[in-house]
């Protein structure tokens, strides 16, 4: 025992995402049911409901569920919201949360856009203390800073902490201690183990299978004949709280920032609009001591048309006012180009600045170079 290394994952889950962004955004909608919808644009309600705030799953509503369905749900309540999915503002407070975890540790791993996991310490078995430690930091420092609420759940790996996010939401903290992994997954419903869906689930029970306990001390031969040679054994595993899964250490792949114009544009008008987004990416690269090597623009059109034009360079850059002259030099001959037949004539609402293709900037290389000069 003594030799196996120790791991604490710590698992973020920020909760009813997207509705909570728009909860943030404007605080006076908190105590109303609020609903996220993706429009189709086919009529006017049709399209599905993305998330909800906890007022409006108390009433029924769910992600997935007809928008038109959620409105004759929430029919009585006059107060209750219907808001379009706003994905890159969401986007950008996931890019600034995720931030916060990240400087929290060395191993870090972001899972969808609103759930990373971090792994804590190495080597001894008190990696549980200071991982409740951080924890609790990182649930702070996210309520402080953004003023949102998240679940956290602490175990020995990936699968562990994840289960101890769902066990309790919102705003959770749940650890499972190393050691006590059977004792918790026992008593739980087969379908509630991570990975277990509906039809796994019905399969399972129909050969006497009901709990997570009775799956960790199913008949190994069974479940493989039944499930295949992979998902077979992995399914044991699992109730028994194994994942050998490792926290995988990737940068993010590209940041954005985006604006919507005071009003709409025809052509390259908003020159200094440009100037605190590209301060803002400038920022986030320093931070991370990296640089850019591609730059690109977006533009959203009155119609809600999303364009995007981008340039590569060979020296890799990071201040503002590089990122600024390139995205410049992008949006005057967007509009340039703007009256070509195939895309027509058109006004942009809303515009932003993505960049992307990261390398490392070696500034902490340089300081110690000059140090020794
Ligand atoms: P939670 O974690 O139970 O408090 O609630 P959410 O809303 O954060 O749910 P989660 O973590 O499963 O998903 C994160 C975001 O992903 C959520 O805010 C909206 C989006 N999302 C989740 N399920 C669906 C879906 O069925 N359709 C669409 N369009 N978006 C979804
Ligand atoms: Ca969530
Ligand atoms: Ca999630």
């Amino acid at each position: 025992m003594t030799n196996l290394r120790r791991r604490a994952v710590i698992a973020v889950d920020l909760d009813y995402f997207y509705a909570q962004c728009e909860e943030v955004r404007d605080p006076s909608i908190r105590d109303k049911p609020v609903v996220i919808c993706v429009f189709s644009g086919r009529t006017e309600d049709s399209g599905a409901v993305s998330t909800a705030n906890y007022v409006a799953r108390e009433l029924g509503v769910r992600s997935g569920m007809p928008i038109a369905f959620a409105k004759k749900i929430l029919k009585s309540h006059q107060d209750a919201r219907f808001l379009p999915m706003d994905l890159e503002y969401y986007q950008s407070v996931s890019e600034r949360i995720m931030e916060i975890i990240r400087s929290k540790g060395e191993k870090f791993e972001q899972a969808s856009i609103d759930e990373a996991y971090l792994e804590i310490g190495r080597n001894d078995g008190d990696d549980f203390g200071l991982a409740e430690d951080i924890g609790r930091k990182i649930k702070e420092e996210i309520l402080s800073s953004e003023k949102m609420m998240s679940t956290v759940g602490i175990g020995q790996n990936k699968l562990m902490a994840k289960m101890a996010v769902d066990s309790k939401k919102p705003n959770g903290f749940t650890i499972i201690p190393a050691g006590s992994e059977r004792l918790f997954l026992n008593p739980l419903p087969a379908g509630k183990l991570f990975g277990v869906g509906p039809k796994t689930e019905k399969k399972l029970n129909s050969i006497g299978i009901r709990t997570v306990g009775d799956l960790a001390s199913a008949d190994q031969k069974l479940l493989s004949d039944l499930f295949g040679k992979k998902l077979g054994p992995e399914l044991h595993e699992m109730a028994n709280g194994i994942d050998e899964s490792l926290v995988l250490d990737r940068p993010a792949e590209q940041f954005s920032r985006i604006v919507t114009l005071k009003r709409d544009s025809e052509g390259f008008d908003f020159y200094d609009v440009l100037k605190p987004l590209c301060e803002d990416l400038s920022s986030k690269l320093s931070y991370a001591s990296i640089k850019c090597k591609s730059i690109g623009i977006i533009a959203i059109t009155n119609e809600l048309k999303v364009k995007t034009r981008a340039k590569t360079i060979s020296e890799a850059i990071q201040s503002s006012d590089k990122i600024q002259e390139i995205a410049s030099e992008l949006f005057s001959s967007f509009f340039g180009k703007q009256y070509n037949p195939d895309e027509g004539r058109f006004k942009v609402r809303r515009i932003g600045v993505r960049i992307s293709d990261f390398v490392e900037s070696g500034d902490s290389k340089a300081n110690t170079l000059e140090d020794f000069l």
